[in-house]
């Protein structure tokens, strides 16, 4: 009798750690998003994310590393309207040439991690230099 009280009680205990554990059987299920997630990030990151544009702008400053530059930049539509920000400069790129006040076309990708310029034309300079 006692035993078989134990073995009711350790039944119910079972079922209440089944039924307890349900939701964890379903992570599985809320995992599998998150396991892909990483996957998704990484289709992303090539062609989805990163997006070329070109546009007009005057150099700012050039950092002594070469690797930002400082540009006022004009709308570019679809983007972002016309203001002075940082682009960092692709490795395949030398922006030593440049200098402020420099008219400049260039292209850049704005990609998840920041702005980074691939191309740079100088137009001329800004009169009033
Ligand atoms: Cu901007």
């Amino acid at each position: 009798m006692r035993t078989r009280l134990a073995l009711m009680l350790l039944i119910l205990g079972l079922a209440s750690m089944i039924r307890c554990t349900a939701p964890d059987t379903d992570a599985p299920a809320a995992d599998a998003p998150a396991a892909a997630a990483p996957a998704t990030t990484d289709q992303e990151s090539p062609p989805a994310e990163t997006t070329t544009y070109t546009a007009e702008g005057t150099v700012r400053s050039v950092t002594p590393s070469g690797r930002h530059v400082m540009i006022r930049h004009e709308d570019i539509p679809g983007f972002m309207h016309a203001m002075t920000m940082p682009f960092a400069v692709a490795d395949t790129l030398t922006v030593d040439h440049l200098e402020r006040d420099d008219q400049i076309t260039f292209t850049f990708e704005a990609r998840d991690a920041g702005h980074v310029l691939t191309e740079v034309t100088i137009l001329g300079e800004e009169a009033g230099k």
